[in-house]
C-alpha cells in the first residue's frame, strides 16, 4: 500500500502530539489544540527531576515558562478546560495519533568542540520509533544539522518502528522560527517552511501546520532544504553583523565615526539596491547566531564532502564571521585597557562596572553571554569588576550589584555591554560623582550615549565604531 493510500485511509489529521514542553514546544500544542480541525493534542514531556513539574502544570492550563508570553496562559486554560489538550509522560500513546512533532532542543556539548548535542533528541526520535503506526506523519522542529532528517532520524525511526520512511510513514523538517516574549504571535504570523522527504511528507506537514497560521503562509520545499533555510537564516544574520562589526573596527582605525558612515551607505536606495547594514556591538550571545553556521558547516562537510567546489585552503566566510564577532569582546577589552592607560591607571587593580550580563537588550536571557569572555580577561589581567543587570537576577558564577549605584561607585571604569533601555538616561556626572575618579573611563559597546556630554564632564570616552571620538582630548 503506498504513502498516499494509507493516508486517504487515515483521513485528515485530528490527534497530534507535541514533544518536548519548552518554549517551543508548548505554545506550538496550545496553537494545535486551538485548530477547531484537530480533536486531540498531547503534549509528551519526560518524567525527569529537572522537568517531570511541567506535566501537572501544564494540564492545569499553566505555562511553566518564565518570562511573558502573550496569549499563552489564557491559550492553556481555553485548550484544557475544553479537554483538547493534556500533558504526559506516557509515550505509548503517541500510537493513537495520526501526527507527532518533536521540538526538542539541540544544544552544544560544550562552546569548544562545537558538537552538538543531539542525545535528547534522538531519546525523543527512538520513543517516536517505538510508536509509530502506519501512515502516520512525523516532524522535526528542532534545529538540526543539514542531512539530520533524511539521515539519521530517518534511520532510527525506520530501525525501531521496522517500518520505511516515505512508504508506511511521512517524515517532515518545519524549523521553529519563534523569539522568546512573542512565541505565540511568531508560530501564527511567521511563514513556516516545511520540507518533507518526499512530495506526500511534505503535503501532509502542510495540512498540520495550515490551520495554525493567521498570516504565515507555509513555505514547502524539501527536508534538506527546510534544515539548510534555518541555519542559514541565522548564518546570514551572524554575517551581517560580523561585516558591520569589521567596518566599525576599521571606522575606529581611520579615525572615522562608523555611524555617519553606516547613515551614508544606506542613504543609497533604489530599486533592489540593498545593504541591509546591521549594527557593530560588544558582542553576539544567544542560542541561535551562535551556533547555526556551524550547524550548516557540519551539513555542507558531511552532505557536500567531496563535492563542495570552494577555494581552495581559504577559510568559510561564514565561520569567519563567527571568528570576527567572538572577537568583539576582546575589543572591548582592549579599549578599556586603552582608556585606562589614558586615565593613567592600569587594568591591575582597577574596579570596572560592567553594565549588562544578558546576551540581548531588555531581556534576561544570558546564554553565551559575550560579558563572559570580557569578564575572564579583565580577570586574568587583574582587575576586579561589579557586574549590573536590572532584568539578570542569577548568572553562575557571577555576583550581580543590586544597584547601578553600587556598581558604579568607585569605578575606574564603566563598561557597556547590553543596550538595556535603563543605561540610555545614564548621566555622566553622576556617575562621575559616584566613581570618585578624576578620569573615569566609559566604554560604550552599544552606540548608547552621546560622547560629548561625557567627554565634557572629563570622561576617557571609548565607543564602538567611534574613530573620531576614541583619541579625544581629556578635559581637565
Ligand atoms: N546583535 C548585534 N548587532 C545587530 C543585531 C544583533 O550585535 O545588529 C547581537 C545582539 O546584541 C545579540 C546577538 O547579536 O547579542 C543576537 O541578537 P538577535 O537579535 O539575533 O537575537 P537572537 O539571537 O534571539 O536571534 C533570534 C533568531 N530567531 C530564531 O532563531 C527563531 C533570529 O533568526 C532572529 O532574526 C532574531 O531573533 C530577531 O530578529 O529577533
Amino acid at each position: 500500500m503506498t504513502l498516499e493510500a494509507l493516508i486517504r485511509d487515515r483521513g485528515p489529521i485530528r490527534k497530534i502530539g507535541v514533544i518536548g514542553m519548552g518554549y517551543v514546544g508548548i505554545p506550538a500544542a496550545a496553537l494545535f489544540a486551538d485548530a477547531p480541525e484537530f480533536s486531540r493534542v498531547y503534549g509528551f514531556q519526560r518524567d525527569s527531576p529537572s522537568s517531570g513539574y511541567k506535566i501537572a502544570m501544564l494540564t492545569r492550563g499553566e505555562s511553566p515558562l518564565k518570562g511573558e508570553e502573550p496569549g499563552l496562559e489564557e491559550l492553556l486554560k481555553k485548550v484544557t478546560g475544553a479537554h483538547k489538550f493534556e500533558c504526559t509522560s506516557d509515550f505509548s500513546r503517541i500510537a493513537e495519533l495520526d501526527a507527532v512533532t518533536l521540538s526538542i532542543q539541540t544544544p552544544f556539548a560544550n562552546k569548544d568542540d562545537l558538537i552538538p548535542d543531539f542525545s535528547a533528541l534522538y531519546e525523543g526520535i527512538r520513543n517516536v520509533g517505538r510508536n509509530l503506526r502506519p501512515g502516520m506523519l512525523v516532524v522535526l522542529e528542532s534545529t538540526v544539522t543539514p542531512g539530520t532528517t533524511a539521515g539519521p532520524a530517518r534511520e532510527m525511526l525506520e530501525k525501531e518502528s521496522g517500518m520505511v520512511a516515505g512508504t508506511d510513514f511521512a517524515l517532515a523538517h518545519a524549523p521553529e522560527r519563534v523569539m522568546v516574549g512573542r512565541l505565540i504571535r511568531n508560530i501564527r504570523e511567521h511563514d513556516r517552511v516545511v520540507g518533507g522527504i518526499d512530495p506526500v511528507s511534505t503535503a501532509r506537514a502542510a495540512e498540520l501546520y495550515t490551520p495554525v497560521l493567521t498570516i504565515g503562509k507555509v513555505i514547502p520545499m524539501t527536508a534538506t532544504a527546510a534544515e539548510v533555510t534555518k541555519t542559514a537564516e541565522n548564518t546570514f544574520r551572524d554575517l551581517q553583523i560580523a561585516a558591520a562589526n569589521e567596518l566599525a573596527l576599521y571606522c575606529e582605525a581611520m579615525g572615522v565615526n562608523f555611524y555617519d558612515v553606516r547613515a551614508g551607505i544606506d542613504s543609497l536606495k533604489g530599486e533592489g539596491i540593498t545593504r541591509a547594514m546591521l549594527w557593530p556591538g560588544a558582542g553576539v550571545g544567544g542560542h541561535c547566531l551562535t551556533k547555526d553556521t556551524y550547524h550548516l558547516e557540519r551539513g555542507v562537510q558531511q552532505l557536500g564532502k567531496d563535492r563542495l567546489d570552494y577555494p581552495a585552503g581559504e577559510p568559510s566566510l561564514f565561520v569567519l564571521a563567527r571568528t570576527i564577532n567572538d572577537f568583539m569582546p576582546r575589543h572591548m577589552f582592549r579599549l578599556t585597557g586603552d582608556g585606562l592607560a589614558r586615565a593613567g591607571t592600569t587594568l591591575r587593580g582597577s574596579k570596572i562596572a560592567l553594565l549588562g550580563w544578558a546576551f540581548l537588550a531588555n531581556s534576561d536571557d544570558t546564554r553565551n553571554t559575550p560579558s563572559e569572555p570580557y569578564r575572564d580577561n579583565l580577570v586574568a589581567a587583574g582587575a576586579d569588576l561589579t557586574v549590573h543587570d536590572p532584568y539578570v537576577t542569577h548568572a553562575p558564577g557571577v555576583t550581580l550589584s543590586p544597584t547601578l549605584e553600587e556598581t558604579i561607585r568607585g569605578a575606574d571604569a564603566v563598561v557597556i555591554f547590553a543596550s538595556h533601555r535603563e543605561y540610555r538616561s545614564l548621566d555622566p556626572r553622576q556617575v562621575k560623582k559616584l566613581s570618585g575618579k578624576k578620569h573615569p573611563v566609559i566604554v560604550d559597546g552599544r552606540n548608547l550615549v552621546d560622547p560629548d556630554p561625557w567627554i565634557a564632564t572629563g570622561f576617557v570616552y571609548k565607543g564602538i565604531g567611534r574613530g573620531d571620538k576614541n583619541s579625544h582630548l581629556i578635559q581637565e
